[in-house]
């Protein structure tokens, strides 16, 4: 980017600050090949968000069959003077996987926090959604992060007056890309970042009949599938791989014992790929394991917070009782 259009942009974000990609193509290629040397081959699902996955996710969110945006929407909507007392005024607001930021909205009007915090994989939908959100709050002091929250990340502080309470805003259902395990250690490692006086909202995806999940990820327009299937043109194009399009299919089920929807990559034919100076073989039928998207009960999630140190205070559903928000304190 040239130095003028740099500061140019700058001044237009007024109060916007960005910091630094901590996610380096470096880690990108050795995740990958490391993952498809599993002997179930499998890739992290943050790898789906380049520019053309963000706005394929974006896309997933206005379907008819994909429930949580909408559910979760709503009921932040309907309960929002609620989980406002519940968070408190002027705190300062962090939001992982934050995205296009839209439910945020919601949050950002009522709860005038001193400041947000937005960390996000992607840059360009984090640079997109801050320029946006400067747009329509030109009060609002804006850190963008971006970087992986699963990683201990070092969150810029914006410095009020007095100490604020830190809230984590970690809504549509994100934590249940990781499996109990890591949302346990996650938990942990929020707990630490927000202190005592600190409190976390969280949207969780609860179980429910398996159609209506199965629906959810196998859509009919096929977006879903050109999410997951984009994970290889990303692949192919940063890391000149030869993912061969038509011999891969998009392949989403519900897995009840573990109680997650997977998302796999299947081979529809015995192939060799490369990447790099890499080749990995696929039977026929062989599959990349790309996402778990984990369903609780709410009893469940309950569970796995206080193991991760928060008592839950609140919990705040849709009309159908097909998400969920929590709000947790401290434990
Ligand atoms: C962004 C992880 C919440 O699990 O529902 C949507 C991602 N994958 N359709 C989810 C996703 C396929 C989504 N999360």
């Amino acid at each position: 980017m040239a130095r003028d259009e740099r500061r140019r942009k700058t001044e237009h974000l007024g109060k916007v600050r960005f910091f630094g990609s901590v996610v380096g193509a470096d880690s990108f290629r050795e995740d990958v090949i490391a993952g498809l040397s599993l002997p179930e081959k499998a890739l992290s699902p943050k790898y789906f968000y380049d520019a053309e996955g963000s706005r394929l996710f974006e896309a997933i969110c206005r379907l008819k069959e994909y429930y949580p945006t909408r559910c979760e929407l709503a009921l932040t909507g309907a309960h929002i003077e609620d989980i406002a007392r519940f968070a408190g005024d002027g705190c300062q607001l962090i939001e992982y996987g934050s995205g296009e930021s839209l439910k945020t909205r919601l949050l950002i009007r009522r709860l005038r926090p001193s400041a947000y915090v937005p960390v996000d994989i992607s840059e360009p939908a984090l640079q997109a959604a801050a320029k946006r959100l400067a747009r329509a709050y030109p009060w609002l002091n804006i850190l963008s992060v971006a970087g992986d929250f699963m990683q201990p990340l070092k969150l810029p502080v914006y410095r009020a007056r007095s100490p604020e309470r830190l809230v984590i805003y970690f809504p549509g259902s994100t934590i249940g890309n990781l499996t109990p395990d890591e949302a346990h250690a996650f938990l942990r490692m929020s707990r630490g970042q927000i202190g005592r006086r600190g409190a976390m909202l969280v949207g969780v995806d609860l179980k429910k009949d398996a159609n209506v999940l199965h629906a959810a990820y196998n859509d009919s327009k096929g977006v879903t599938a050109a999410f997951n299937l984009n994970l290889l043109v990303r692949i192919n194009r940063q890391l000149g791989a030869d993912f061969d399009l038509k011999r891969f299919a998009h392949y989403a089920f519900y897995n009840v014992a573990e109680g997650r929807i997977e998302m796999h990559l299947v081979s529809l034919a015995q192939q060799t790929v490369n990447v790099g100076l890499h080749r990995f073989r696929f039977d026929v039928g062989e599959s990349i394991h790309t996402e778990n998207s984990c369903k609780y009960s709410v009893e469940e999630f309950k569970t796995l917070a206080l193991a991760g140190g928060f008592r839950t205070d609140r919990v705040w559903k849709d009309s159908r009782g097909y998400f969920a928000l929590f709000g947790l304190s401290a434990a």
